[in-house]
This record gives C-alpha cells, sequence and structure tokens, in this order.
C-alpha cells in the first residue's frame, strides 16, 4: 500500500488547491493509477483501520440490485445515510445500472450476468465493460442529494463509474475508472471493494484473481483534512503486510454471497483516523 501513500505525497506536493460543489474546497490533481497483483495479498490498507464489514455489505447491496439506504441500516451500514431521502431511496444509483439498466424498449439490462456469461464464454473479448454512468438519471445540479433521490434521480453522480475486465492466463484482472476520488475517506474503501468484487468475479468463472488497476480522473485531498491529525498522521505509519481474502463457499452465483462467507486473516492495521466527510 506504499502507492496509496505515495499518491497522498504527489498531492501534497503538485496538487492545485480548488473550490468543489461541496463547499469545502479540495488539493487535486489529474489522472493517476495505482495496481495492486492480488495474489500478493488483500489491499485493505494498514496504515488505518478500515472498516471491512461495511465494504462487504456495501458490495453485496450493488450485486443486490438495491438502492434502499434500509437495506444497509438493517445490517448496521450507515455509510450511504448522508444522502438518502426519507424513505432510504438513493435514486438510481450503482446497484440499479448494474442489474437493471434501463433500456430504450422498456427492458432492463442486467449487466453483471451479461458480464459472467460474456467472460465464461469469450474470455479474450475486449468488451467486458459496466458501466453506472447513466446520464439520463444523473442528478440535477443545485439540488440536494436526497432531493434528487426523492425524485428519482441518482442522489450522487457514480465516483466509480466503469470497469473493465480482462482475462489472462487464468487470471481475471479489472480496471476500474474512477472519475472523482476522495483519497483519505473514499479510496480505502474503493480498492478493498473492487478487490472483493475481483475475487467474486474470479471465482465465478473459475479464474484466479489477477490485477486490479484502479485509474483516477480527479483525485483529492479535502483541505480540512490536511491537518496534522489526519494525512500527515497517516503518512508517518509505516504500512504493514497485507492480510489474505478467505471466501468461505462457492454459492451458485454471483448475487448469493453471505456478509458471513468473508474473511480477513491477518488484518493488522494501524487505528482507525476520524475525519470529517464532505457531503
Ligand atoms: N467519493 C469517493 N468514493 C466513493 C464515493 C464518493 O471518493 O465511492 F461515493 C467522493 C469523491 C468526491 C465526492 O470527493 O465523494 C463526490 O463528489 P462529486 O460528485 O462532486 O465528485
Amino acid at each position: 500500500m506504499q502507492q496509496y501513500l505515495d499518491l497522498m505525497r504527489d498531492i501534497l506536493a503538485h496538487g492545485s488547491d480548488r473550490e468543489d460543489r461541496t463547499g469545502v474546497g479540495t488539493r487535486s490533481v489529474f489522472g493517476r493509477q495505482l495496481r495492486f497483483d492480488l495474489s500478493a495479498g488483500f489491499p485493505l490498507l494498514t496504515t488505518k483501520t478500515v472498516h471491512f464489514r461495511s465494504v462487504v455489505v456495501e458490495l453485496l447491496w450493488f450485486l443486490a440490485g438495491s438502492t434502499d439506504n434500509r437495506w444497509l441500516n438493517e445490517r448496521g451500514v450507515t455509510i450511504w445515510d448522508e444522502w438518502a431521502a426519507p424513505d432510504g431511496e438513493l435514486g438510481p444509483i450503482y446497484g440499479a445500472q448494474w442489474r437493471n439498466w434501463p433500456s430504450a424498449d422498456g427492458q432492463t439490462i442486467d449487466q453483471l450476468s451479461d458480464l459472467i456469461a460474456a467472460l465464461r464464454k469469450d474470455p479474450d473479448s475486449r468488451r467486458h465493460l459496466v458501466s453506472a454512468w447513466n446520464p439520463a438519471v444523473l442528478p440535477l445540479g443545485g439540488v440536494a442529494p436526497p432531493d434528487n433521490a426523492a425524485a428519482g434521480r441518482m442522489a450522487l453522480a457514480p465516483c466509480h463509474c466503469l470497469f473493465q475486465c480482462y482475462v489472462d492466463q487464468g487470471r481475471l484482472s479489472l480496471q476500474l475508472y474512477q472519475r472523482s476520488a476522495d483519497l483519505f475517506l473514499g479510496v480505502p474503501f474503493n480498492i478493498a471493494s473492487y478487490a472483493l468484487l475481483t475475487h467474486l468475479l474470479a471465482q465465478q468463472c473459475d479464474l484466479e484473481p489477477g490485477d486490479l488497476v484502479h485509474t483516477f480522473g480527479d483525485v483529492h485531498l479535502y483541505r480540512n483534512h490536511l491537518t496534522d491529525d489526519i494525512v500527515h498522521e497517516q503518512l508517518r505509519r509505516a504500512p504493514g503486510a497485507l492480510p489474505r481474502l478467505e471466501i468461505a463457499r462457492r454459492p451458485p452465483s454471483l448475487f448469493d454471497y453471505q456478509p458471513e462467507d468473508f474473511r480477513v486473516i491477518g488484518y493488522e492495521p494501524h487505528p482507525s483516523i476520524r475525519a470529517p466527510i464532505a457531503v
């Protein structure tokens, strides 16, 4: 995870100070990439504690096609609370686009089922893509996230908006394009989530997990995270050994995993670091 810390230093050294939608302000760079060989360990940040169970539950929620925050709350996960409408709805975010992309003829497209079928049938294809970026239902500008969700729009425009899979020599690799990335709070979570997704896709296709390639558009540090007890505290810490992911069973489909199926072995992180989130 040294690369993650190097990217933080890159932003501190080379970033531009910018104003942003949330009003907090960021220091940002454009166009960077991290690469994790998943055979070398599971990329869960060790220089602070990342709550792995929330990563698991959120991913299973996406896979289930749900956009209802109550589903997460019932499982003890509160990471989407700030964006939800009063009834828990988040609008047609990731789960809706991944499983039920609305097509022109009134049908819906299950991009994930199509992906699994295509990976099995034609692993060499260069068309193994899944997109969450659907311009027809992006949030309306100047409208608060919960109000967008209540109006049937996405509460938040997809940050991790496109991924592509690649199969070579029995290994499944995945590249993610993240258009906007809060490096301190969001990215450790996003890395773990897509590493987990790569493991699941590989298992379902009888392949080994290969590389996770994480490509960034605007990758930033929020101004209120550039303090001695947040970003600089993290940079003082030495990364430890990566844990290993254990998957207890192979369920019949990508949509049948349960939170209890996953364990990280040997995760010995530094303590968590609290930081304010920009909504
Ligand atoms: N963000 C992430 N990862 C996520 C997520 C949000 O880093 O998974 F949902 C951050 C990126 C940015 C903000 O700081 O949330 C989204 O704001 P905007 O839509 O203006 O880019």
